[in-house]
């Protein structure tokens, strides 16, 4: 494809808080385009697969423990920019510090609860894609790429 693509999650504080269609809004008027979806409960196993770079981390444990307590949305997004324009458009990792305007400065409180995950990277979008998504699961469409880019 043209565009780059990151993995953004809705983790489940946010589903259950009834943010789903809240945090799609956001990144779907921005003009990304959402080419693959689905809603499941992971595993422990696969939460500490996804943060397996954060394994050393105090908080890895109680971080497993959260994504794998609930359902979870899982998307791919596609567009110029996306993995860079996502992370800005979620904020920063810890919600206290997080700018007003962006998903966790406007939704929640905790960094234990920070509602959502983006990719930080064009090879972690890559690498969580492909653990999280097959490929017939993400979708080819057009979308109005004509009327959002030059
Ligand atoms: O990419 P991002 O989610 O913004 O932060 P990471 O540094 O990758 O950490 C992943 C996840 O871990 C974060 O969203 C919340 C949790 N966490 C935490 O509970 N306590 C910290 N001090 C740092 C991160
Ligand atoms: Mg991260």
């Amino acid at each position: 494809t043209k565009f780059e693509r990151t993995f953004i999650a809705i983790k489940p504080d946010g589903v259950n808080r009834g943010l789903v269609g809240e945090i799609i809004c956001r990144f779907e008027r921005k003009g990304f385009k959402l080419v693959g979806i689905k809603i499941l409960h992971p595993t422990k196993a696969q939460a500490e697969e996804h943060y397996a770079d954060l394994s050393t981390k105090p908080f890895f444990a109680g971080l497993c423990n959260y994504f794998s307590s609930g359902a979870v949305v899982a998307m791919v997004w596609e567009g110029k920019g996306v993995v860079k324009t996502g992370r800005t458009l979620i904020g920063a990792t810890n919600p206290a510090e997080s700018t007003p305007g962006t998903i966790r400065g406007d939704l929640c409180i905790e960094v234990g609860r920070n509602i959502i995950h983006g990719s930080d990277s064009t090879d972690s979008a890559k690498a969580e894609i492909t653990l999280w998504f097959k490929d017939s699961e993400v979708a080819e469409y057009q979308g109005n790429q004509t009327w959002v880019y030059e």
